[in-house]
């Protein structure tokens, strides 16, 4: 509470601040109840193909394993926005309908976990083993992933289909989707396994790989499914809420990056495999342009190859060069631009600067 932007230390207004958005937050349990329903429904129109009750259940594995059990930060900002947005308490059908609106954007993001971490080799997500490394999954994680993913379109056409968004929304759904990948392709052709070379790496492509990879279907997306939901969106609101949200989600996958190293696997419930696995993370940019000769040589030896010791080696440099300090530094730094961004969005267009205020509160330090 003391590290929070909101605590109500100093002004008065913090204090009615810090109130508002406590009570103007969804209830994790409120929203997790949405979810049983939403899962029955998927595996009821799985069953209308006559799906064998192996394979039911098997889908059924997948989506309580898969989807629910998260941070949900992305399904929860959702209504969240709703909220922020009308000012107001929602209506049970706004709740319901914002709310499986969050859980689409759950829906998506297993989607893209259980192909990451076939694609990055990871151990642990969410303190279990990965999807693909659970007793007899393997490369049938890949279809599973597909099944995830088209469970969204399932939902929203027996959901939403005479929404006058239905069709934005859908939309919406795919080019976030798309974005995802491009990002993810870079993401992963900028870290070749069997090819080190530090000189591929840059700001530049990184900024364009968490741009991509990250921030759009974290951020945008619920923010952008609120509005359409609620038929606030124009594309002023949309580009604003953009221009906010997209460095907002660039700083939460420098998180990601940091945390892969310097967090707690216990605690964030995944092994981070990033040195390992060759990527243009955030710290290895930061390291090589502060790196001495004798460093870089350690680096260019070790960075991306598949053991402890090697990557032992790597993180040694890392701490050599404070980079724990250096992001630490940034990280205010960053805070206080998007601080500055929402002073002064212009809550004409029908955006609420709680919306993205509730957003940094909730991602501001964290060690998760
Ligand atoms: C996070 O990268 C990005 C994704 C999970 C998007 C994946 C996109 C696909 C199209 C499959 P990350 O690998 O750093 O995440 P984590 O640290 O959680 O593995
Ligand atoms: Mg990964
Ligand atoms: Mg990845
Ligand atoms: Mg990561």
């Amino acid at each position: 509470l003391h590290e929070s932007p909101f605590f109500p230390y100093h002004a008065p207004s913090s204090v009615f601040y810090f109130f508002f958005i406590m009570a103007s937050t969804t209830k994790r349990a409120d929203f997790e109840a949405i979810w049983p329903s939403l899962s029955q429904d998927i595996l009821a129109h799985a069953k209308k193909y006559n799906l064998p009750a192996n394979a039911v259940e098997w889908f059924q594995k997948s989506l309580d394993l898969n989807v629910p059990g998260g941070k949900l930060n992305r399904g929860l900002s959702c209504p969240d926005t709703g909220l922020a947005l009308l000012k107001q308490p929602l209506s049970d059908e706004q709740f319901e309908h914002l709310s499986i609106l969050g859980w689409l954007t759950e829906l998506l993001q297993a989607f893209f976990l259980v192909s990451d971490d076939l694609m990055d080799s990871s151990i642990t997500r969410r303190g279990q083993p990965c999807w693909y490394r659970q007793e007899g999954v393997g490369l049938i994680a890949i279809n599973d992933a597909f099944m995830l993913e088209s469970a969204i379109y399932m939902i929203l056409k027996q959901r939403f289909r005479s929404h006058p968004s239905y069709i934005d929304i859908v939309e919406l759904f795919h080019e976030t989707t798309w974005q995802t990948e491009l990002g993810q392709l870079c993401d992963l052709i900028t870290a070749p396994e069997d090819n080190v070379n530090l000189d591929n790496f840059s700001m530049e492509k990184y900024m364009f790989i968490v741009t991509y990879k990250t921030a759009y279907y974290s951020f945008y997306l619920p923010v952008a499914l609120a509005l359409m939901y609620l038929q606030r969106a124009t594309p002023e609101n949309l580009k604003q809420a953009h221009d906010i949200l997209i460095p907002l989600g660039q700083y939460f996958q420098i998180q990601d990056d940091y945390l892969d190293n310097f967090g707690d696997p216990a605690f964030i419930g995944k092994i981070g495999t990033d040195i390992q696995d060759n990527k243009c993370s955030w710290l290895i940019n930061q390291a090589i342009p502060l790196c001495s000769a004798e460093q870089r040589q350690v680096l260019d030896e070790n960075y991306g190859r598949k053991n402890s010791e090697q990557e032992a080696k790597v993180k040694k440099v890392f701490e050599e060069l404070q980079l724990e300090k250096l992001y630490k530094e940034y990280e205010e730094k960053v805070v206080g631009e998007l601080r500055t961004k929402i002073a002064a969005v212009d809550e004409s267009s029908g955006l609420q600067k709680e919306v993205f205020e509730a957003f940094l509160a909730k991602i501001y330090k964290r060690t998760k």
